[in-house]
């Protein structure tokens, strides 16, 4: 990992390209992908901030600029991340959680060798409340021969993303990713328009202190989970409580216990078996995140890096965060008893 003292300015741009002087066999289309995400995220961060605006600066735009309606924020972020990356020669297809099947390179653009799959604005519903969202992203190589993407190149497990990350639209705009080589958190200093290195090497604490899940769901888990969810708020004697916090927005209930400790749960319920989140687009690359800080992610019976994907919006039930709290889930939900690797 590249080494940098606590008081040296360091951009996105250069921590990626020292990070890929570390590979001599690096070609440089990872690297940019990633600068190409960084774009797409200050252009989404600066529609985001304007959001509050949108009834009193939108309606003035309606009028003023050819006359096309107000944009939502997620159809926005959505077309931004498309447009940045589509060009560049380095992806073969992108999917994303707005569209229904893969998203191709247009005619007369060069293929490459990674596919992209992106949420691009998750906890949308949050917006009119001026609540954090994100965007989340995850790339892994193309496996397949043809020179275009392909479904199998976008259904591989998780443990074979060549990188991950996602970008959190709070007080600050924090972009967070990892190549495998640890996680490093960029925050955007918006008088200069770039992201500097604010939190290199991030590790999540062991043991966790918050605790993120929709208790309303309660009346439609099964037992097991009840008895987890007690064991978290130390009703059985067996845990110290955790704190209860839940933004509804993953990105911010995430970054908050990757920084302080603690488990996020989606599990699954009557009403939705399989939980609500999407393997593809939030589970794995969060996953991949949090392991390389540390800390753990199931799905109650094994790793969430190694589900073999089926379809692209496929949902999983998700426990992700502080490794000994992960397998306590893992424990008190599958009944098996070992510890889960990193
Ligand atoms: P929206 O994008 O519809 O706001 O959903 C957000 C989300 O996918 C994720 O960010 C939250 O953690 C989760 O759903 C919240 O779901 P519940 O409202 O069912 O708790």
């Amino acid at each position: 990992m590249v080494q940098h003292s606590a008081t040296s300015v360091v951009t996105i741009d250069r921590f990626i390209i020292e990070e890929e002087r570390l590979h001599p066999e690096a070609t440089g289309e990872l690297s940019g992908v990633l600068y190409d995400i960084a774009l797409a995220a200050k252009m989404i961060a600066s529609k985001v901030r304007r959001a509050g605006l949108a009834d009193i600066l939108g309606s003035a735009d309606l009028q003023n600029v050819q006359g096309e309606l107000q944009q939502k924020l997620d159809v926005f972020a959505n077309e931004t991340i498309i447009k940045a990356l589509d060009h560049g020669g380095r992806l073969c297809a992108m999917a994303s959680e707005e569209e229904p099947d893969i998203i191709h390179i247009p005619e007369g653009f060069r293929c490459g060798k990674y596919a992209l799959l992106f949420d691009p604005l998750d906890g949308s519903s949050n917006i009119d409340v001026n609540v954090p969202v994100g965007t989340i992203f995850s790339v892994v190589r193309k496996i397949t021969r043809g020179t275009r993407g392909e479904m199998e190149d976008m259904l591989q497990p998780g443990r074979r993303q060549v990188a991950a990350g996602y970008v959190i639209y709070g007080s600050s705009t924090m972009l967070v990713y990892t190549t495998g080589q640890g996680v490093h958190g960029f925050t955007l200093d918006p008088s200069i328009g770039e992201f500097l290195l604010s939190h290199p090497n991030i590790r999540i604490p062991n043991e966790g202190r918050y605790l993120s899940v929709n208790d309303s769901y309660e009346q439609h888990w099964d037992d097991p989970v009840k008895a987890l969810m007690r064991r978290y708020r130390g009703l059985d004697g067996e845990r110290k409580a955790m704190n209860v916090r839940y933004v509804g927005s993953l990105v911010a209930d995430f970054h908050r216990n990757l920084l302080g400790g603690g488990i996020f749960c989606y599990p699954p319920n009557r009403k939705s078996p399989k939980g609500k989140l999407r393997l593809l687009y939030e589970a794995n690359p969060l996953a991949f995140i949090c392991e390389q800080a540390g800390g753990a992610a199931t799905d109650g019976a094994g790793r969430i890096l190694d589900i073999q994907p089926t379809e692209l919006h496929q949902r999983v039930p998700l426990y992700m965060g502080s490794k000994s709290d992960v397998d306590i889930a893992r424990q008190m939900i599958s009944g098996t008893p070992a510890l889960i690797g990193a």
